[in-house]
């Protein structure tokens, strides 16, 4: 069988479990004798059941996986078809080289915030990361900024098969390299601001998470009105 076939039947639960739930039926076309005779069908009132179904005892794997920064999403590629109800995003640990001492500056473990986009059995997941989990990432300036700095490492919670086989974990020690990595290229957006008027505290509040070391509020201005000719006033830098 192919892969595609085997997956197939992984994915469809009721089907090819144990021996009574496997049977075959073929018709005429599937083979013939060496002397041209075609097989004698055997219809599906009439399938033939397996005398012997070894059942899947292999655990899935990560086989690669893909980033992207802009769109928030990470792909993930496993070696079987898998429960998508069992994923688990916290069981996921982005690090920034293939082995590392894990800390708050060089690795990033998802919460229960990020969850899969699509929710078939298959076996590529599409993970939506939380926005929180986004900014946390964006906030390490030396983790996950371009492909030589994203590894993923995962425990054995990350996923299950259609069997219930748990993934198999790696370790912070065997950091997997992201195959495809897309850059974030989308600009933040100021989307709102406070001000106290008797501590003179501004808040802004952005999009995303920024370089705060890149903020000039010299190029801030506070106005009366959103007509350019009203009262307005230029901060100074800070
Ligand atoms: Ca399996
Ligand atoms: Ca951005």
């Amino acid at each position: 069988m192919s892969v595609t076939d085997l997956n197939e039947l992984k994915r469809l639960t009721g089907l090819a479990t144990s021996q009574a739930d496997t049977l075959i039926s073929a018709t005429q076309l599937a083979v013939s004798d060496m002397n041209g005779n075609l097989l004698i069908e055997r219809p599906i009132n009439n399938s033939l059941q397996t005398e012997l179904l070894t059942s899947d005892r292999t655990r899935p794997y990560l086989v690669s996986y893909d980033l992207d920064t802009n769109e928030s999403n990470m792909t993930l590629t496993v070696s079987e078809n898998v429960n998508s109800s069992s994923f688990r995003a916290f069981a996921f640990t982005f690090q920034n080289g293939r082995s590392v001492v894990p800390d708050v500056a060089n690795s990033y473990t998802l919460t229960a915030s990020s969850t899969l986009q699509e929710t078939g059995d298959d076996t590529v997941l599409v993970v939506k990361i939380s926005t929180d989990d986004v900014n946390n990432l964006k906030k390490c300036p030396r983790l996950a900024t371009s492909a030589n700095t994203t590894y993923l490492s995962c425990s054995q919670l990350g996923i299950r098969d259609m069997d219930g086989k748990t993934l198999i974990p790696r370790d912070v020690n065997n950091g997997l390299r992201v195959n495809d990595y897309i850059q974030d290229c989308t600009r933040p957006r100021l989307v709102g601001f406070d001000v106290d008027m008797n501590t003179g505290q501004l808040t802004l509040q952005f999009s995303e998470a920024v370089n705060r070391t890149t903020l000039g509020l010299d190029k801030v201005s506070v106005q009366e009105s959103a007509s350019p000719s009203n009262v307005t006033h230029q901060l100074e830098d800070n």
